[in-house]
């Protein structure tokens, strides 16, 4: 009779056993819930913090468990990152590659363990295409173009003669950086009027964009610059900063042309601080759980998806509804 219920007692613990281990592996299969696990790169921007949620609540909204690592403007993070999302054994996994070269290898890890890659807000550099399912983010090349576009249509209005430009770009070798200076050096480089007189990076940081504008003003004076690009609104915001403590007047001593489309940047181009806002959106969380949900499902999904922007200028009417930051 002891025994009998020793033999009970011991099956019981199994059976619990069993089922505490299960979260991880078994009750995932038995239940069919997914879980992503999502590489993103860092902090830097209010736009970053606002794909963060965007992923966040998408995740929550689809029921999928999200495993996310913050990595801190580090590639080796990201890659130690996806290292343990394999290990995992994750459904899909998702990232927003800080720069675009160095991931052939881990990608192939993927690959190798059957798991799917989405990226998103920016791309890899890859000879070898299959090592990504998809791609969700902004045509940057476009963004930049948009810029440039601006820009000849406000000097037509001033009737400028000649415009000396300074760019402030964003990191070093990331997709944004690299598409946003080609699209808007392709629509004004053949016009005389304009001269880039000089391109620094300032990591799409403020604080580095403040820095920037030190650097600038201390090297060519306010009067050796007309205009500002600056590949995003927080380093914008630092350099508006630095102009109005030295006096000068932004949006008109120097024009400043953005890109994103936070709620600061469009209040200070409303207030006629800021001249042109390319909006760029950091809301792909939804999109890109879709894709996880058709991967999963086994369709076949499209390679690139790109939102629809646009811009916000100061030919506007601002005053539009519709003229609002995220
Ligand atoms: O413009 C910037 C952020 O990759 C589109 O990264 C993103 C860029 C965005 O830090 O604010």
């Amino acid at each position: 009779m002891k025994k009998r219920v020793w033999l009970a007692a011991a099956l019981l613990l199994c059976l619990l056993l069993s089922s505490c281990a299960a979260p991880g592996g078994e009750e995932k299969k038995n239940t069919a819930s997914i879980v992503v696990g999502f590489s993103q790169l860092g902090a830097e921007s209010s736009w970053r913090i606002a794909n963060t949620r965007s992923m966040e609540e998408a995740a929550k909204n689809a029921g999928y468990g999200l495993m996310m690592e913050n990595a801190n403007q580090k590639q080796e993070k990201q890659i130690d990152a996806i290292r343990s999302f394999i290990a995992y054994q994750v459904d899909v996994i998702v990232f927003s590659p800080i720069v675009e070269s160095g991931w052939d290898n881990v990608l192939k890890e993927a690959k190798k363990a059957g798991i799917p890659v989405i990226l998103v807000d920016r791309m890899v550099s890859t000879s070898d295409d299959s090592l990504y399912a998809s791609y969700v983010g902004a045509d940057f090349y476009m963004e930049g173009r948009r810029a440039g576009e601006y820009l000849i249509r406000k000097a037509d209005a001033l009737k400028a003669e000649h415009m000396n430009i300074a760019e402030i770009s964003g990191t070093i070798d990331s997709t944004p950086m690299r598409d946003r200076q080609k699209g808007f050096m392709d629509v004004i480089s053949a016009d005389s009027r304009f001269t880039v007189i000089d391109s620094i990076s300032g990591d799409f940081l403020r604080s580095k964009g403040e820095e920037c504008a030190l650097q600038l003003l201390e090297k060519y004076g306010a009067d050796g610059i007309d205009v500002i690009y600056s590949h995003n609104d927080s380093m914008t915001l630092g350099v508006l900063d630095v102009l109005e403590q030295k006096g000068i007047a932004p949006g008109k001593d120097i024009l400043l042309i953005t890109v994103d489309g936070e709620k600061e940047a469009v209040d200070a181009l409303k207030k006629g601080k800021i001249n042109c806002v390319v909006q760029c959106t950091p809301k792909l969380g939804e999109a890109v759980m879709e894709l996880v949900k058709n991967l999963k499902e086994g369709k076949s999904v499209s390679k690139i998806t790109h939102p629809e922007e646009g811009a916000f200028t100061d030919f506007d009417d601002l005053t539009d509804p519709s003229v609002e930051g995220f």
